[in-house]
């Protein structure tokens, strides 16, 4: 693997863990609220952005890469509203999305086609993404104001759960 491309998967996996700070930041700040449902989905989150950074971390592993550690920043936020978190979480993934769109496009121009074919899972995981925090952001809008409506898509946010995410191009077991 050439240097660049490696040096952008140890970033990438920085972002991943990063990720998952916020979202356990955000999990945090619901459950503060009272919004269990809320604190549950952001929770299953974070849980996801840790398996994301844990198969970048495999991937560099089986290619038999070494990985650089950097400090993760503060994922801090002072939001106002439930909305206010959520539009985060839209803004967060489509960040997240231009840099795995940046890291297939470096390992397409390095000519490492296992590394670009590996990085496809993540450019459709990132549609997912930007389309969930769209579609809670839209049910928010329409509740308004109103707490029951709140506390419907509350209830319907706890029942998320989370199940590991299959990754091809990984050793099986991985
Ligand atoms: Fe939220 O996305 Fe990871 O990759």
């Amino acid at each position: 693997m050439n240097k660049k491309l490696s040096e952008t998967f140890s970033a990438q996996i920085n972002k991943e863990y990063f990720s998952a700070f916020l979202y356990l930041g955000m999990s945090n700040w619901f459950n503060q609220k009272g919004l269990r449902g809320m604190a549950n989905w952001t929770y299953v989150q974070y849980q996801e952005e840790l398996a994301h950074a844990q198969n970048l971390h495999h991937y560099m592993q089986y290619r038999n890469e070494s990985v650089t550690l950097s400090q993760i920043d503060d994922p801090s936020g002072s939001w106002q509203s439930p909305l206010e978190v959520f539009r985060h979480v839209l803004k967060h993934e489509q960040y997240v999305t231009e840099s795995i769109n940046n890291l297939a496009t470096v390992a397409l121009k390095a000519n490492d086609h296992a590394a670009y074919n590996f990085m496809q899972w993540y450019v459709s995981e990132q549609v997912e993404e930007e389309a969930n925090a769209n579609d809670i952001i839209d049910r928010l809008v329409l509740s308004g104001d109103n707490s029951n409506a709140l506390l419907m898509i509350d209830d319907q946010l706890g029942a998320r759960t989370f199940a590991a995410p299959v990754v091809p191009g990984l050793p099986a077991g991985a």
